[in-house]
Formats: structure tokens, sequence, C-alpha cells
């Protein structure tokens, strides 16, 4: 075949902290898995690279919240990712992971090269650290308000609220999420991309296309969405940025003065496509360097667009720092895909889950890979209803494919017993309908080419449309009784669409164009006269409503939310006996004044119902002594009695703090005679 060439094709490596979600597929997986079918099947010689990313605080975090260690978050993470991506036909060459030997390894190498190239630097700055529990920390582990949108939980490195990518510093009352305190900033050294130092090439680069005088590739066919966000980066100046971080996560920092520091986590993931190439190599007979080190081979990264500047800027200076290796010919970044009027949102739990569709959906594979192309948001951001994929099913998949295949099958067992019968003289119509087979293999060959899964799908399908109205058109159930010959040129006709249907399908819907060439027993580009099909089997199966209600009413019941992100993380478990050893009582302030040596503090004594006791406590700044007397608080009275500046306090009042750190009682809904319990 001519026309062949090698392409290195790069899925964005999912973070091993939660499963995936049909944002993931949509957005990266599926358009990219689509792709490399198409140039395999042109005969190209293509590798198709994933794997879990392992590292980086958002996994610490999580292992930290539900306290268990990081390698088995990962480790539980990775084995539900690749089971459904193998479940739902994402057909890598290697799905590798980021914790192996051989990636830590290669990762390594690769910061000690280009450390002793000198395409480091290292800078001493301020990060935020966290008194109580000794350590610095990631960008993940800080919220606070963002600057841009004023959203109450923006993490360090980024608003999930409005998109911007901020740094840590740039919080509005920034609070570390370990122990809800408010972190210092604390000197730490650590070692720096220049990003700077690359400017010129990368804008060339960026902007024509053009590496070192040579066309490298053609900037017209990147997406518009790529193309904007390199340059606003560009034209707002590169700045050095940190590879390394303190954190015990990760890979270890190779070289000297990297004790109690490890790779950041988006140095190191981008260089797991290497790692799971050298993987695949020595697992297939191949030299990895063919696929990295060689100018002839097209290197395309298929990603999100929360992930445009490390592939197209970020990953292509590190790659040329280290100097022998190519930089992507295109970097096919998606929007987002929405959910049923909202952001879809892992910690809301506002998500479709890959391996849970897949379990209530079984062998319905190709339905979502045909209904999530068909809403690729390949140009701004789409939307995923339930309502919206039971219509395309029904609508599209069964009532337009599945039947005209199925009349097709059928009709043509029940007139010549399988045989395919053979073309006689052509009408305009059907020359046309016949013109239509090559035309469409062309745009959509064409549109595949250019990464336009969407509109190549719809061209597939039209084809289908087509069929399908030929069949309504020239009635052969009814020529049948008058116009036997007639018939003959119908039939072929209409299974060389089906034909054809299972040629253009096959990257899109794997698994129904390999049973559609099961129907017609075949495998080659035409039916010749006389061949035998198999018998009609249905393609696709209508989705009922009480399916789609079922999800709709899933989603809706399992959605957390939030509404203080800024509240303290929960404290460790407790039995219920613990619980019941404290004696919590409904009391009644009798009297209140200030401390004599203590300005945030009041003394005051309070009828408990069982005795009246002295109560020293901190709310002198929140309430006057003469506002209070009366008030039923609710008092902790077994607390050991603690003398405080010089006052002894017998038991504890109950205090509400809101985020800003102002006070309230927790008093009684409605009047409780002093005394009663709460519980
Ligand atoms: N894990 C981010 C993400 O899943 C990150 C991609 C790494 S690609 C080298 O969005
Ligand atoms: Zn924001």
């Amino acid at each position: 075949m001519k026309n062949q060439k090698r392409y290195t094709v790069t899925a964005a490596l999912p973070y091993a902290n939660g499963p995936l979600h049909l944002g993931h597929i949509a957005g990266c997986y599926l358009p990219a898995d689509i792709y490399v079918r198409y140039l395999k099947g042109k005969g190209n010689d293509a590798v198709f690279v994933c794997g879990s990313d392992e590292h980086g605080a958002a996994i610490t975090l999580r292992a930290k919240k539900e306290n268990t260690t990081p390698q088995h978050i990962v480790d539980t993470n990775h084995k539900i990712i690749k089971t459904a991506f193998e479940d739902f036909g994402i057909d890598f060459d290697v799905y590798h992971r980021t914790s192996s030997e051989l990636h830590h390894e290669t990762a390594s190498e690769m910061f000690k090269e280009m450390h002793e190239k000198g395409a480091f630097i290292e800078q001493t700055t301020e990060q935020f650290y966290d008194e109580e529990n000794k350590q610095f920390l990631a960008d993940r582990y800080i919220v606070g308000t963002c600057p841009k949108c004023s959203y109450d939980g923006a993490y360090g490195d980024q608003c999930e609220k409005c998109g911007s990518t901020l740094s840590p510093t740039e919080l509005i009352n920034p609070t570390s999420t370990i122990s809800g305190n408010s972190p210092i900033l604390k000197e730490t050294t650590h070692w720096f991309l220049p990003m700077n130092d690359h400017e010129k090439w990368l804008k060339e680069w960026i902007e024509t296309g053009k590496l070192e005088g040579e066309q490298q590739h053609d900037p017209a066919t990147w997406r518009k969405q790529v193309l904007g966000q390199c340059k606003s980066w560009i034209d707002n100046g590169l700045l050095p940025r940190s590879i390394t971080r303190d954190l015990d996560w990760g890979i270890k920092v190779p070289v000297e003065g990297g004790d109690g520091k490890v790779l950041y986590v988006w140095f190191d993931a981008p260089i797991g496509y290497i790692s799971a190439t050298k993987k695949w190599a020595a697992d297939n007979n191949k030299n990895w360097e063919d696929y990295w080190k060689n100018e002839e081979t097209e290197l395309v990264h298929f990603i999100g667009k929360d992930n445009i500047v490390f592939h197209a800027i970020i990953f292509p200076i590190i790659l040329k720092s280290q100097g022998d290796y190519i930089l992507p010919t295109n970097v096919p970044a998606n929007e987002f895909l929405n959910l049923e009027g909202d952001k879809i949102s892992t910690s809301r739990n506002w998500a479709v889950w890959l391996h849970e569709y897949l379990a209530d959906f079984p062998n319905k594979e190709d339905e979502l890979r045909y209904v999530l192309t068909a809403i690729a948001p390949e140009t701004k951001d789409s939307e995923f209803t339930w309502k919206d994929y039971q219509l395309r099913v029904n609508s599209e998949l069964v009532a337009i494919f599945g039947n005209f295949v199925n009349r097709s099958v059928v009709l043509t067992h029940k007139y010549y017993d399988g045989l395919v019968p053979a073309l006689g003289t052509l009408s305009d119509y059907d020359k046309e309908v016949i013109a239509a087979l090559t035309t469409t293999q062309e745009k959509v060959d064409d549109l595949l080419s250019k990464f336009k899964f969407r509109d190549a799908q719809t061209e597939a399908m039209n084809l289908a449309r087509i069929g399908n109205k030929y069949l309504a058109d020239t009635e052969p159930w009814k020529l049948i009784k008058t116009d036997e010959e007639r018939v003959k040129t119908i039939m072929n006709i209409a299974l060389q669409i089906s034909n054809t249907l299972s040629i253009v399908f096959e990257p899109f819907l794997p698994k129904i164009s390999e049973k559609l060439k099961r129907i017609l027993n075949s495998n080659s580009t035409e039916l010749a006269a006389g061949h035998q099909i198999n018998k009609a089997e249905l393609l696709f199966q209508k989705i009922e409503d009480e399916a789609i209600e079922a999800q709709v009413e899933k989603l809706k019941s399992t959605t957390v939310q939030q509404s203080n992100p800024k509240a303290k993380p929960m404290k460790d478990e407790i039995t219920f006996d613990e619980f019941t050893k404290m004696d919590i009582r409904v009391g009644t302030i009798l009297t209140a004044e200030k401390h004599p040596d203590a300005d945030k503090l009041l003394k005051m004594t309070v009828d408990t119902g069982i005795d009246v006791r002295t109560v020293v406590s901190g709310i002198a700044a929140h309430y006057k002594p003469e506002d209070i007397i009366g008030t039923q608080v609710s008092v902790l009275i077994n607390l050991a009695p603690r003398k405080i500046r010089g006052i002894e306090s017998q038991g504890m009042i109950l205090m509400a703090e809101n985020n800003e750190g102002s006070l309230a009682f927790v008093s009684p809904e409605k009047a409780i005679d002093n005394g009663g319990e709460v519980r």
C-alpha cells in the first residue's frame, strides 16, 4: 500500500484517582481510538499508547481522605480504568502505568540527562507550608477564593468553577485542606524549566509550523482552540516553571539536593508516553526510538482542552531540550462534555461512569460510541443527555442503519436464498446511489485525516440514510410481483451499501462492523454476484424509556453537593460508645462578665439543671455579657475542669463557627428544661 507512514498516537494518561466518565471518553479516548483504527485500516504503522497517571498530589490527597496509601488508590483505579477501556473497545497497543519501574527509570534518566545539559535552573521561592502537619503544601492541598470569579473552593493550581489556571499565592484566604489552618510561606529550593528561554522557537513553531527552518507541521490543520491557547500563553510571556515538588509520592529527584523531593507530576506524566512505547516495543520486538526519534514519524497527542499547554508548550520544550526527540505534528484537543445541563463533576458525582454504563447496558458499547461521536465536543462544549442518547439510538441506529441492513439481508434470503443477485440495467437513481459508495468512503477518510470525527461519522450515517431511502423509494417488496429483474438490481445495490457501511463504520463502531461483516460473510470491498450471505441478525435494539428513566434517577440520587468547600475535613470515625461518653446538657446562662485578666474571655455561671457552675469561654469578641444572660445553650458538663487564666472552668459551652471565624451558640430551637440531654 502506498503512502504508508509511521505514527505514534498518544491519549492523555488518566489520573488513577478515580474511574473514567463519559467526559473523558468523548474528550479524548474515543476520537483517539477512531483515529488509530482509521490509520491502521489504511495500512499505516501506528502505535497507540496510554497508561495510568499515578503520581501527583491529587492522589496523595485522596489516600489521606480515605485513610489508605497512594499505592492502594492507584492499584484499585488502574484496574478499573484498564478494564473499562478494554470492555469499551478502546484498543491501545499498550496500557502502561507511571508507578512502574520502567517509567521511573525513563523519567529519572530524562531528568538527569537534561540536568547535565543545563536545561534547568534552580530557584529558591516561598511556598505555602502547613505548620501543624510540618509539610509543604502542594497546590491541590490549598483551597481559597478564586481571584477571578470569587468562587470559594478554588484549588491552588486551578479554579474548577471558571477554569482559570492559578498559583496558590493568588488565592484569597488560602486554607490548608489538611489542617484547615491558614498556611505560612516558607522558603524551598526547586528545579525549574526556563520556559522563557524557549519562547522564540516555540512561537515560530506554533504559528508557522516551522522548526529550525523546516516545515514540521501545518498549523492550518491544528484546532483553533489549541492555537489560541498557545498563542495567548506565549504572548503573555513564558515564565520558568517548577518541575519538582516537596512531596513523598512520585519519582525521586535523581540529582544532588533532591532529597525529599519528587518530579512534578506534569513533568513525569508525558514521559509516560515514552515509557509505554518502550514497554510495547520490548514486548513486540520493535525499536521504540523509531517512534520517538525518527523525523518521518508523526506524533499526535489526543487530550482534553485543560491539557493543551502541557502538550503543546511544556512537553515540546522538554522533548526539544533533551535534543533527540521529535515534536508533535498535531494536538487535537477537545472541549468539554457537559451532562444533563451541568458541568461534569467527579466530586459531586455528577457523572456517568464508563464501567457503570457497561454494566447497565451490556453489549451496547457501540451505541455509546455512536452517540459520543455524534455530539463530540470538537469545536465547542457539548452536552450528553439520556433522552438524546435514546433518541439517537432509536431513531438513527435502529430506525435507519439497523432497519436498512435488516431489510436488505432478509429480502435477499426471501427472494434469492441469501445469494447476492446480479446487477441489471442501471437507472439514473441507481447510478447516483452507487456513486455515493465511493464518495462516502472518500469523504469519511478525508474528514478523519483532519480529525473531524463528528462530521466523518455523519457522512457514514448519511450512506445508511441513502440506503434506507433507496429501499423506501424503490419498494422491491412491491416490485417483486411485477418486475423481478429490476428487484435483482435493487437488492444488489442495497447489499453493496450494507457492505460499504461495514467498512466506513469500522473505526466508529468496531463491534457492529464486525457483526455486519459476519452477516454479509464478507471481508472485501464489494460483494460479487452469487456470493452467499448469512442469516439476518438485529444490529441494534431499541432503548426503552424505563432504562433511560432509571439512569436519570440514578444520576440525581447519587449526586453530592459540598455546599461549603471551606468546611474542614471530617475527623476520624468514632464509635457510638465514644460518642455517648460525652454528657451534653441544655443550660441557661445566669450571669456573664468579662474575665478580669483576658480580653477574649467571658466568665459565666450556667444553670445546668443539676447544678450551677462556672464556665469560662473565648467568646468576648462575639457577645456582650449583658446580651446573653438568660440564653439557653448546650454545655459539655463532664469535661474535666481546667483553669483558664486563673479561673476554673467547669465544662464547655458548645459554639458553632462560621468560615471567617465568627461564633454562635448551639441553642435548642425551642425552650427546653435545664438539664435536658443533648444526644
Ligand atoms: N492525568 C490530566 C488529566 O487526566 C493528566 C493527563 C496526563 S497526560 C500526560 O486530565
Ligand atoms: Zn474562578
